[in-house]
């Protein structure tokens, strides 16, 4: 794999940007940073090109999709920028019937079940998703030496939108079918890791420098059922791509007490969010593991004051690991002013400075 990865680092542009290092460990001269949904309703440049256009319709057009990716790495100067899509993408090309509702989320048309139901759900092939493949063939190289993070939902994430039908706040019916029909329950995220597994191998061929893996909802559950039900098919997906070339960042919201699996499932960077300190975490998920995080994103609503002495904390605390990149401990909220989103990236940049 060593040879597979040097081959790989050789054909990104930014495989040896202030990001990849930080993923790897490797000694910076800042640190970097980005913001899960910094493209988005923050910007009203995002809302100028969206005006009309569906959510899903705007992931399936490459010439949008790079526009609207591009926007905060102009705008704020960030050190990557994530690919602009949504977690159901991929299994929207595998065949669910579902649609992104403005002010909803996803929203599946018949929910997952049933056995019979995962016929549904087909396997995920590249020309499924061949607008994914082009949206980052016309980034990677528009964006130099600026990494580009490819990303995919985690199985249990991904399966709490098809069995609950759309967004939940305490994932009833997933946990339903978690522990009620297991063989059922281990079937569907069978299927899930391997179409996250092949959307991430998409990315990567086309050229992106990192993935990063959205396991969003898997807080909810307990270290002993997160490691039975889940690990097993988000380290598929991770080990998957070991020697890909790539680091792989694992997210997770609220994820205290998974921090020490979720690193175990074969991330390089485990994220976290503002709850858990990062040298706390860094202690959780071993020494040999980058962390990524951790400012609360409502503190962009704070006095510049408090941002900034919020900002130095969340930079000492990552001076525990081997590597940290900056981010916030989940994504930009629509309000957020993105004169402050400017601000905070400057001031990682200058205050972290080596
Ligand atoms: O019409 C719109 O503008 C809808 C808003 C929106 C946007 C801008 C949605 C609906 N998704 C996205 C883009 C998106 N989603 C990105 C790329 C932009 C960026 O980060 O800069 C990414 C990485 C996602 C990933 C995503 N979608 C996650 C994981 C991250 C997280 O927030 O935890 C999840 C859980 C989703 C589901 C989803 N899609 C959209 C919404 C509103 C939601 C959450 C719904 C819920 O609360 O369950």
């Amino acid at each position: 794999t060593t040879m597979e990865g040097s081959a790989a680092r050789h054909e990104r542009p930014a495989a040896d940007s202030v990001f990849v290092r930080a993923c790897r460990g490797l000694p910076v001269p800042y640190t970097p940073v980005w913001f899960m949904r910094q493209a988005g309703r923050s910007l009203p440049e995002y809302r100028k090109v969206r005006a009309g256009i569906p959510m899903l319709e705007a992931c399936r057009r490459p010439d949008l999709v790079a526009e609207i990716t591009l926007q905060p790495v102009r705008r704020h100067g960030v050190d990557a920028a994530i690919l602009f899509s949504d977690i159901v993408v991929p299994v929207a090309a595998a065949g669910i019937d579902l649609d992104i509702e403005p002010g909803t989320g996803p929203v599946v048309a018949e929910p997952i079940r049933t056995e019979a139901d995962l016929d549904r759900l087909r396997r995920l092939t590249p020309a499924d998703v061949s607008y994914v493949d082009e949206a980052v063939r016309l980034l990677v190289p528009e964006m130099g030496a600026i990494p580009l993070i490819g990303f995919a939902g985690a199985p249990f994430t991904l399966a709490s939108y098809l069995v609950e039908g759309g967004p939940s706040r305490t994932h009833a019916k997933t946990k339903a079918m978690m522990w009620g029909q297991p063989e059922l329950w281990h079937a569907l995220c069978g299927r899930l890791a391997e179409i996250t597994l092949e959307f991430l191998r998409v990315q990567v061929a086309a050229g992106v420098s990192a993935v990063q893996l959205f396991d969003s909802w898997a807080g909810t559950l307990s270290d002993a059922d997160y490691r039975r039900f889940v690990l097993p098919h988000s380290a598929h997906v991770l080990k998957g791509l070991r020697g890909a070339g790539v680091p792989r960042i694992h997210f997770g919201l609220g994820t205290a007490q998974l921090l020490t699996a979720m690193g175990e499932a074969g991330a390089d960077v485990v994220g976290v969010d503002w709850r858990t300190p990062l040298d706390t975490a860094t202690a959780l998920v071993g020494p040999d593991r980058a962390v990524q995080g951790n400012l609360d994103p409502c503190v962009l609503f704070a006095p510049w004051p408090v941002v900034e002495r919020e900002v130095r904390r969340v930079l000492a605390e990552g001076r525990a690991a081997p590597g940290h990149v900056f981010n916030l401990g989940h994504g930009v909220l629509p309000e957020t002013d993105p004169e402050v989103l400017t601000r905070v990236v400057a001031l990682v940049h200058e205050a972290s400075a080596r």
